[in-house]
């Protein structure tokens, strides 16, 4: 592995990609919202939405439904489908950690690298109670706690902050192209979690966690 990797101080991962597929669960609460509304919508249409915030998310799903509406009415469907997102998710165990999440950090706290999520998700806390890995985090950085989405290095720079390290000691872990822009525009070396021709702009490229 890459001399950064055994010498970084913090690493910081995403939650949805890196951690865990919640995709899954995002695209049936979405897909059940295009249904009400009266448009089909695929795993296909879903990818656009990977690693993009909650009321992001809807304005690209209107979009593909042709549709538009005010503000307020906007709100609602995204609590509507939160709703039903979180009855999904109320159902996740460890078993559905990705291959390799539970080594890797247990393997990093014994060489005392720090830890921190950096998610876009608002239900991160959630997630990692369910998942039974809050413990292994020093800090939680989501989407409750900054104002601008990725690719917006907020979340990263934030999470590195709470770590008490500068950015060249951080490395980030990444599913989304977003994602990966945000790390570079942090000042962070970023391991892409996924394909490497969609992940162009990671330092390096591996299909998960259990490949480190
Ligand atoms: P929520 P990440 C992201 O998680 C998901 O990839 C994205 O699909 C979702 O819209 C976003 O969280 C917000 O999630 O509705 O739970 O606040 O990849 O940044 O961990
Ligand atoms: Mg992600």
């Amino acid at each position: 592995m890459t001399v950064i990797l055994e010498h970084m101080k913090g690493a910081i991962f995403d939650l949805d990609g890196v951690i865990v597929d919640t995709a899954k669960y995002h695209f049936l609460a979405w897909r059940s919202l295009a249904g009400e509304l009266g448009f089909p919508f695929t795993e296909a249409d879903n990818e656009r939405l990977k690693g993009v915030s909650r009321m992001r998310s809807l304005d690209i799903l209107l979009e593909t439904g042709g549709l538009s509406f005010g503000e307020a009415e906007k709100l609602a469907m995204a609590e509507k489908k939160n709703r039903l997102y979180v009855e999904y998710i109320s159902q996740l165990d460890e078993s559905e950690l990705l291959p390799g999440v539970s080594a890797y950090l247990t393997w990093l706290r014994t060489r005392g690298v720090a830890i921190a999520l950096g998610s876009a998700s608002k239900n991160a806390g959630f997630i990692l109670d369910k998942l039974n890995i809050a413990g292994l985090f020093d800090t939680v950085v989501d989407g409750n706690k900054v104002l601008r989405a990725k690719p917006d290095p907020e979340v990263f720079l934030t999470a590195c902050r709470e770590l008490g390290l500068g950015p060249q000691d951080c490395v980030v872990f990444e599913d989304a192209e977003a994602g990966v822009a945000a790390g570079k525009a942090a000042g962070m070396y970023v391991v892409g979690i996924g394909r490497p021709e969609l992940l162009k702009a990671a330092d390096l490229v591996v299909s998960g966690l259990h490949e480190l």
